[in-house]
């Protein structure tokens, strides 16, 4: 498995699948969720209601996969990253299962190029430093890494792209 960082918006990025910081609805907001949803079209969407529907939403830690609609991706996997308010422990474990949540389902659906972005650093507020650490030990820790080929640390701020640049 190949780590890469890049600065970029994550919506032009050209992997099997990127990854979405969403929340509990399912049904878009702002930040990268509202990026991807704007550009995916209606189609992504569609199939987050339909989600929706099926199990009520997707909990903190948890992930759902969609299409890409009008994205250069394949496919949308969905995450719900913990609100930070300083219970370190328990956000950073919910955290971790974001990302690894999000390769199993990467696994499961033979994805092998995936891009994250910085989940919860924006508007949920994590501490960047501390998420950037959880999110690469997450990602070499997985357990089935050796099938997925390429993962992406796709940052949008300078503050975060640096953290990255420091960790790998
Ligand atoms: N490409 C890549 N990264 C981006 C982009 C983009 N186009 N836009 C923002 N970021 P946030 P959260 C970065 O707030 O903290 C939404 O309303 C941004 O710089 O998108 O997990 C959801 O619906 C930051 O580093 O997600 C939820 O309600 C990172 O993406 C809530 O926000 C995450 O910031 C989730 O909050």
């Amino acid at each position: 498995m190949i780590l890469e960082l890049l600065k970029a918006d994550i919506t032009e990025v050209e992997v099997d699948a990127i990854v979405n910081a969403a929340n509990t609805s399912l049904l878009g907001g702002g930040g990268v969720d509202g990026a991807i949803h704007r550009k995916g079209g209606k189609a992504i969407l569609d199939e987050c209601v339909q989600i929706r529907n099926k199990q009520g939403g997707c909990k903190t830690g948890e992930a759902v996969i969609t299409t890409a609609g009008n994205l250069p991706s394949q496919y949308v996997i969905h995450t719900v990253g913990p609100v930070w308010n300083g219970d370190k422990e328990e956000k950073s474990k919910l955290l971790a299962d974001c990302y690894k949540n999000s390769l199993n389902l990467a696994v499961e659906n033979g994805i092998k190029t995936i891009a994250f972005p910085n989940i919860s650093t924006g508007i949920y507020h994590f501490p960047k430093d501390k998420a950037a650490e959880i999110a690469v030990k997450a990602v070499k820790d997985f357990e089935r890494i050796s099938e997925i080929e390429k993962v992406l640390f796709v940052c949008f701020d300078d503050e975060n792209y640096q953290i990255y640049k420091n960790i790998l």
